[in-house]
């Protein structure tokens, strides 16, 4: 009996103290068929985000400003005038997303404001139909990004404020309530699914982003019967969380993690400033390097960044934007490799910085955070290191291996000096190529 007890406790031990690295990889349960689906958005980590509107012609916020009624409706919708697209170049933008190193990209097919970028063939706004831009500026776009090879993403608006209707328009006014009226919520249920249907088979998106899921209950949207009608048509499609329990990956935004979220799949949404849309008076971006930080973080935490941009309405990108897109490529372009199709990085604990993890878990990757050079540590690292490497470099470093005790089972501490010559303008990569598979210690050193 005693002698059960004690191999039982050997066995937690083990387990508790060590990571291994055989079951990396299959840490995450799903269903094989949505495994497989998630599989090129696991492997992406960066998109973009694009929020295109008539709100770009005052530059106000999209949407929100005439429902917090910070502007008329009326006036608000007097922005259709102003809406040309006159140097719209869908390829440029393609071509600087590809530069940005991102794999995919959402595009907001139509904000709560109800004005679609597509030529709808329902009795409801579009570009196409109410504004100067006179076409379809969402199907050159996608026809880029094909070529591109980027993944074409749909951002769509379950709200509806301009259709009259929509219960729903000013923060403190409805039109109605559906239980009053379940006939009139009815024409409104066939009217949003008959539009995601035109996208659907028109376009095709790899990727459904649905907003404004909170208005209303599952029920009230059919989310079920909605995602059932995407894959019925494109049995391959990615549907974000915001479909009231029926998507495939979380959402936040503008809220960054700091415990790994549990969620096999994640993508935080940000924007470049402070607004979606494009917004003149708001200069207050972030930095390449703050950028670059929290992308690198998302992606430790097992996540992608959706960082948006907001073209103004003549379709130029602005210059800061453009400019923060342009050094997130360069960045990724020489450290790419410690991004694009890695696992998510050693748990919290072990190094004082982001880190990743190859596929086949025999590299690990560590970012050296606030643009430090100099003795690097890494705890609790079992395997035996073969290789290290500055990414992006040809210097290759040796570790110090201090404390490792013969008798004890912990790992000693892994020192690297990374000397300033191989500092990276915003962020360096230290690869370390190991024997086999990471394996950890996980432990409290002897107090067990
Ligand atoms: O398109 C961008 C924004 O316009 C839209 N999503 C991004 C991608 C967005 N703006 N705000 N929000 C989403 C979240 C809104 C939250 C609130 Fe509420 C709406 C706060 C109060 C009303 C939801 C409902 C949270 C609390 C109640």
């Amino acid at each position: 009996m005693l002698k059960k007890q004690i191999a039982l406790c050997i066995l937690m031990l083990a387990n508790a103290l060590f990571y291994s690295g055989s079951t990396y990889a299959q840490q995450k349960t799903s269903p094989d068929s949505i495994r497989s689906k998630m599989q090129w958005f696991a492997d992406a980590k960066l998109g973009i985000f694009i929020h295109w509107g008539i709100y770009s012609v005052n530059g106000i916020d999209e949407s929100w400003s005439f429902h917090n009624k910070k502007i008329s409706y009326e006036n608000y919708m007097k922005q259709l005038n102003g809406f040309t697209a006159a140097n719209y170049n869908p390829q440029e933008w393609a071509s600087l997303i590809k530069e940005s190193g991102a794999r995919y990209a959402v595009i907001t097919t139509k904000h709560h404001d109800g004005v679609a970028l597509w030529p709808t063939k329902q009795h409801h706004f579009s570009v196409m139909r109410n504004t100067p831009a006179k076409k379809d500026v969402l199907k050159p776009f996608y026809a880029a990004l094909d070529k591109e090879g980027i993944k074409r993403g749909a951002y769509f608006s379950l709200i509806d404020w301009s259709h009259p209707d929509y219960p729903g328009f000013l923060k403190d006014s409805s039109r109605y309530k559906i239980a009053d009226n379940p006939k009139r919520w009815q024409l409104f249920q066939n009217f949003f699914q008959a539009q995601i249907d035109e996208v659907n088979r028109a376009y095709k998106p790899d990727l459904w982003w649905f907003d404004g899921d909170w208005e209303h209950s599952a029920a009230e949207w059919q989310a079920e019967k909605v995602r059932k009608e995407i894959l019925s048509v494109c049995p391959g499609a990615i549907i974000n969380g915001r479909l009231q329990g029926y998507g495939d990956y979380e959402t936040p935004e503008q809220n960054f993690p700091v415990s790994r979220p549990k969620f096999n799949w994640w993508e935080l949404c940000m924007t470049t400033n402070n607004n979606w849309g494009f917004h003149p008076d708001d200069t207050n971006y972030k930095t390449p390097f703050e950028v670059i930080s929290i992308f690198v973080d998302a992606v430790s935490n097992g996540g992608n960044l959706l960082l948006d941009i907001g073209p103004k309405e003549d379709g130029t990108i602005p210059a800061e934007q453009v400019h923060i897109l342009k050094e997130l490529g360069a960045w990724n372009k020489k450290n790419g490799e410690a991004i694009f199709g890695t696992l998510p990085g050693l748990p919290q604990g072990h190094f004082y910085g982001p880190t990743t993890v190859s596929k086949d878990s025999t590299v690990i990757y560590l970012f050296l955070p606030g643009q430090t050079t100099g003795n690097i540590m890494l705890k609790g690292l079992t395997n035996t290191i073969k290789d290290i490497q500055v990414v992006g470099t040809e210097v290759h470093l040796k570790p110090k291996i201090v404390g490792k005790v013969s008798w004890s089972p912990v790992p000693g501490l892994v020192f690297i000096n990374v000397p300033e010559k191989c500092k990276d303008p915003y962020m360096t990569v230290v690869k370390l190529q190991l024997d086999k598979p990471v394996q950890l210690y996980r432990g409290q050193g002897g107090l067990n």
